[in-house]
Parts: structure tokens; sequence; C-alpha cells
């Protein structure tokens, strides 16, 4: 049986060459995405309005100090999966859909939020909506970065009709959240093990993203002997394959390249320039420092053995975050009476919960993910346990609304 609040938007962004699905920050899945969620939340009687940052917040009461926040992202990763993020929004809004129904009135304004970029497919840093509304991320940066066509975020931004000359961080809108609470399809198998449909989350893997650029020399495919090659491929080749023994050599660490861009892209072209582009995580900050430096070191030998040269760029870079077990606690409360005690469990995945969390008080409920596959079209929970997580996510904000 299919989920239906999410099978309403499957057919928005489907990536028929990829498999599963492809929504970037306003490419015209996004913003089919986004009219979508806005009509829906408008149909509950909610308040729509896109911020400098182009999240999307829907407010139920006037927007206000203490507010309830609760939701997630639309975007996806190239060919991801259905739930990662959109379950997040649905569920948000089918928890609100239910409370109005029943002629609730909350005490506190409740928001259901769309954040932009969590994925940060398009212009390569993660969780780019909440990281400029935080100010995690300055918006001087941020509105410099390209996409693969080369618009800048500044452009795409003033194409959607939004002023980029005032993206970046917003006070107002962080000093009006009293609790943000996000609700995500769990990426691992944590909950199949622990047997509960539900879980809420302890703490987020520190992690970044970095390049790795090799420079070489570009040349003829054909009319150049190889020993008189120096071809940045071969070197970053032969870093990607030995990445693996290097992040194996520290437990619980893991080391990803799932994307690499040879410059200028020629079949008939030795490259002049290839660049690796590395996400790396671990269960301590110093750990990941260590493995991306160890990573970096192999690069240059592999590049000197090739003539070329090596550099590392840090494109972001998000530390462990360990959810303040209080807020949890009020979740757990909430959750006792329907679900008793629910499983606390962390993740490897970050989530814009995790860069909120250190400027408001934030939580994060789980939804069971049976093959715990995820960022791939095989990403799926049953329609039972993405129900049950809008009861748990029902149940928490009228503990919290009412208070
Ligand atoms: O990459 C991540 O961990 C998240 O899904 N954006
Ligand atoms: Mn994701
Ligand atoms: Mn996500
Ligand atoms: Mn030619």
């Amino acid at each position: 049986m299919t989920f239906q609040p999410l099978a309403e938007i499957a057919d928005i962004g489907r990536d028929r060459e990829l498999g599963g699905w492809s929504r970037h920050l306003l490419d015209p899945a996004d913003r089919a995405l986004r009219e979508w969620f806005v009509g829906r939340a408008q149909e509950l009687g909610l308040q729509t309005e896109v911020d400098v940052n182009a999240n999307i917040w829907a407010w139920w009461g006037e927007p206000g100090p203490d507010s309830v926040v609760t939701g997630s992202h639309l975007d996806s990763v190239p060919g991801g999966g259905a739930f990662d993020g959109p379950l997040g929004v649905v569920s948000a809004l089918e928890a609100v859909g239910r409370l109005r129904s029943t002629g609730f009135v909350p005490r506190r304004p409740l928001a259901v939020v769309a954040m932009a970029e969590e994925e940060g497919s398009r212009f390569s840093v993660a969780c780019l909506g909440s990281k400029l509304l935080s100010g995690a991320l300055p918006a001087e940066r941020a509105l410099g970065l390209r996409d693969r066509d080369g618009f800048s975020l500044a452009e795409t931004l003033d194409r959607a009709g939004l002023a980029p000359e005032r993206a970046g961080r917003d006070p107002g809108a962080l000093s009006r959240i009293g609790l943000f609470v996000e609700l995500h399809v769990e990426q691992g198998r944590g909950l199949v093990e622990l047997d509960s449909p539900v879980g809420l989350a302890s703490n987020i893997l520190g992690h970044g993203r970095w390049r790795v650029v090799f420079d070489g020399e570009g040349n003829h495919a054909g009319a150049t002997r190889m020993q008189d090659r120096r071809d940045p491929m071969v070197a970053a080749a032969a870093t990607v394959a030995a990445i693996p023994a290097v992040a194996m050599a520290h437990p619980g660490s893991r080391a990803t390249v799932g994307r690499v861009r040879a410059v200028p892209g020629g079949t008939n072209v030795i490259a002049s320039r290839v660049e690796v582009f590395l996400d790396a995580r671990a269960e301590e900050d110093l750990l990941t420092r260590r493995l991306v430096h160890e990573i970096t070191e192999l690069a240059a030998a592999r590049a000197a053995e090739n003539g070329c040269s090596s550099r590392l760029v840090e494109d972001s870079w998000l530390p462990t975050v360990h959810f303040d077990p209080a807020v949890r606690e009020g979740l757990a409360d909430a959750l006792a009476p329907g679900f008793g005690t629910v499983p606390v469990l962390p993740t490897g995945a970050g989530h814009d919960a995790g860069v909120l969390s250190e400027y408001v008080p934030t939580a994060m409920i789980f939804v069971r993910n049976p093959s715990g596959v995820s960022h791939a079209p095989a990403e799926w929970a049953s329609a039972e346990d993405c129900w049950a997580g809008v009861d748990a996510l029902t149940a928490v904000l009228t503990a919290h609304l009412a208070a």
C-alpha cells in the first residue's frame, strides 16, 4: 500500500534517465513542487510566505515568538528517493490537517516549513536554506556559488523573483522559532533492528564536502604518446581507488566519491583538470579531519607520480550535532501514551534540523525504512509506518501547541 500524501506528488520531478526523482533548487521540478506545497497549505487555511533565502513558511496563526515549526525539504539528490525530505513536509501538512479538522486551537503560532536546497544538489552546499537563514553560511559566499550550467545562486534567486541582496541571516525568522521538529525517513536500518515504526534522533555525524582538484596538461588523445602525458584523470582514479582502504582504517568513518568532473570533458581530450568530489564523515570531527588529511596526502602522491599537482578545496562542513536531550524528552513525553518508550538513535545523514539545532530548540522524529536505502530510487517506507509518523508528529504538535 502506498502512502497516499506522497503519491499525490510522485509525478513531479520523476527522473526518467536516472530513475527516482531529481528536484533541485528552483528548477522546473522544484518550482512545481513548491507550487503544490503552497496550494496545499492554503487549502488548509495556512498563510504562506517565501523568505529571503527561498525557504517557504506556511503559518497557522500570526508568525510570532515561541512558534512551533515543523517540516523538512522538498528537493532531492539526483535520481533520489521519494521520501527523503518530502515525507517530513507532507506529514506536517497531514498533522496540521488533523488538528484543524478537530477544531483544535493552538496556543502558539505554528508553521510548516519547506527548507531550500537541503541536498545541495544544485549549488554543492548542503542545507543551503537553513545555513543562510541561521547565518551558518555567509550570504556573500553563497550568492557566488555556481551550478553546473554556470548560473550563480544570486542569478537563480533573482530569476525566481527573490531579492538576492536580501539573502542571508534572518534574525526575525530565527527569533520566532520556539521549537523546530523535523520528521524524516530513517536513512539506515536502525528502527528495523529496534523493531519500532518511529524513533527520535540523538545525534548527527559531523560531515563535510571537499573537492580534490588534480591539475595536469590538457592535450590530444591521439597525438600524445603515453610517456609524454601528465594526465590528472590517472592520478584522480588511483586516488579514488585507494580511498576505501583509508576510510576502513578508521572504524566508523565514511568516505564517498559520487561525482568526478573532468575539464574540459571531451572523449578525445586528455583532461587538463579533474575534480574529485569527496563526502567524508566520522563519529568524531577530529577523525573526519584526519581522514581528509590522509586522502589529501594520498592525492599528492598519486599526482606527483603522474606529473600533476593536487589541492584540496573545502565546500562545506557541519560539525557533529548532539540534539538537546531536554527537548527530546519533551517529545518522548508526548509520544509515551501512544507509542510507549520510543527508541533514540544516531543518524549518518545531515539535516536542516542539524543546522538549526545550534540556534533554536530542535528535535527529529525518524520513520522506519525497511531496507535502510536512501539517496536512491529504492528508498521506501510502508504506508503503515508513514501514518505512524503522522500520528507521532500530531501528538508532538498537540502537546507543544497546547502548552
Ligand atoms: O547528505 C546528507 O547527509 C543529507 O541527506 N543531505
Ligand atoms: Mn538526503
Ligand atoms: Mn533529507
Ligand atoms: Mn581534432
